[in-house]
């Protein structure tokens, strides 16, 4: 006898291994991802519900961990889905079934567009294909980034990093005009808008468009959108300004809502989590619940877990690692590691060399389901994402996703063949 333990992480491994034994592209990927190993954590469940589970463990063979009005459930896809299914659900298991059906579907077929506003406002248009990795070019138009000053100077300048952005690959510029560094000085809505519009207008009308803003503000999101912005983004993940949502909703905007806590003053005092991942993603559900209460179209949202917005080196290098938890959520997921303090905690660098530890730290965060990458330096970003990409492809050769999308209820453990 031979063995060979494969690569668990990745359901490629299985595929690879059933299609050298002549299976079919379809049912190998289909038997590849039932097979792959997946961990929920139940809570807020009763006393029925928590011995139904270790019931239905034992039965099934799946792990299960409990304690008081909690559940850690662990195994294969294919073993979780007849717990998705109203009709195959042991009983007292009823309230699982919606939320565990919402993961699976999204974890069989995650989001493979992100659809933006048209710019100009008025939405309509442009749509981001997230099979590759896709980049964000920081352009930052604040007095502290361009520090001689002077209307004319920060437009010149603005539009020269912008086009060097494009040129590297970027496929979506990120224009803010409000510092949210600890410390950093508050921005008056007018001043913001009067920074951030012109720029916004130049990128657009020179074609280097999608834009985004990176804005807090409804005010200033209304008057970016009118420039011709596609997309807000928003560090207070809709917290900050209860307007915003529904600018974005009207304006028919792509949203990127990013966690954080507090503000820029107040959330170093506010790292303070359970569980990093898991406490991040329940708070960015919340966040994407203002955006649809809002009116936000549920394809228009990307969630992002805010790399250095209230969070402790270790949790950030946390948070990184468990990114499948906020992937989870099912919506196309951002990261913006660029730069940034814990990056140079784990490296010694400072912050003018940090370009290569954000291009590896945007390289793991693709492996753990990341599509989007917002970064200063293209270039180097764009490299390390072009192995990455290579190497974890969300577009399995030969499966028509179209049909794929059938899996949750497709699982059953055994070979169709
Ligand atoms: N970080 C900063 C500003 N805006 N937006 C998103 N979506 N994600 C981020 O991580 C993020 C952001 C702060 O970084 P900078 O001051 O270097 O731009």
């Amino acid at each position: 006898m031979k063995l060979t333990p494969l690569a668990a992480h990745t359901p490629e491994s299985v595929r690879a291994a059933l299609a050298a034994r002549g299976w079919d592209a379809q049912p190998a990927w289909f038997a590849a991802t039932g097979m792959q190993a997946l961990v929920v954590l139940l809570e807020e469940i009763t006393e029925t519900e928590r011995e139904a589970l270790v019931r239905w463990g034992a039965k099934a063979g799946a792990d299960v961990l409990t304690g008081e009005g909690w559940a850690l459930v662990g195994a294969p896809a294919s073993r979780l889905a007849p717990l998705a299914r109203p009709d195959r659900l042991p009983p007292g298991l009823e309230r699982l079934a919606p939320e565990l059906g919402r993961f699976l579907a999204g974890y069989a077929d995650p989001p493979r567009r992100w659809t933006l506003g048209g710019g100009g406002g008025g939405g309509g248009g442009g749509a981001l294909s997230l099979d590759h990795p896709v980049l964000i070019g920081i352009v930052n138009v604040t007095p502290d980034s361009f520090s001689d000053g002077g209307r004319f100077a920060m437009l010149d300048r603005a539009v020269a990093q912008a086009e060097r952005l494009a040129a590297d690959g970027c496929e979506l510029l990120d224009v803010g005009g409000e510092s949210t560094r600890p410390g950093a000085v508050p921005v008056p809505v007018e001043d913001e808008i009067g920074r951030v519009a012109p720029v916004i207008e130049q990128l657009v009308r020179r074609g280097l468009g999608p834009v985004s803003v990176d804005t807090r503000k409804a005010a200033v999101a209304r008057a970016a959108l009118a420039a011709g912005a596609a997309v807000v983004n928003d560090v207070s993940g809709l917290a900050f300004d209860p307007e915003l949502a529904r600018v974005v909703a009207e304006g028919g905007a792509g949203v990127i809502v990013m966690h954080m806590r507090g503000t820029p003053d107040t959330m170093d005092s506010l790292a303070v989590y359970r569980h990093v991942a898991a406490d991040v993603a329940a708070e960015l559900g919340a966040a994407v619940g203002r955006a649809e209460a809002g009116g936000v179209a549920r394809e228009r949202i990307v969630v992002d877990p805010g790399f250095g917005f209230a969070k402790t080196p270790e949790q950030n290098f946390r948070l990184l690692d468990e990114l499948a938890t906020v992937v989870a959520l099912g919506y196309p997921v951002a990261v913006g590691p660029s730069r940034k303090r814990f990056l140079g905690a784990a490296t010694g660098r400072p912050v003018e060399d940090r370009d290569r530890a954000t291009a590896v730290a945007c390289a793991l965060a693709w492996e753990r389901g990341a599509r989007l990458f917002r970064v200063h330096d293209a270039a180097l970003a764009r490299e390390a994402l072009q192995v990455a990409g290579a190497t974890t492809s969300p577009v399995p050769t030969g499966v028509d996703r179209d049909r794929e999308r059938e899996a949750p209820s497709g699982w059953n453990g055994t070979s169709p063949n």
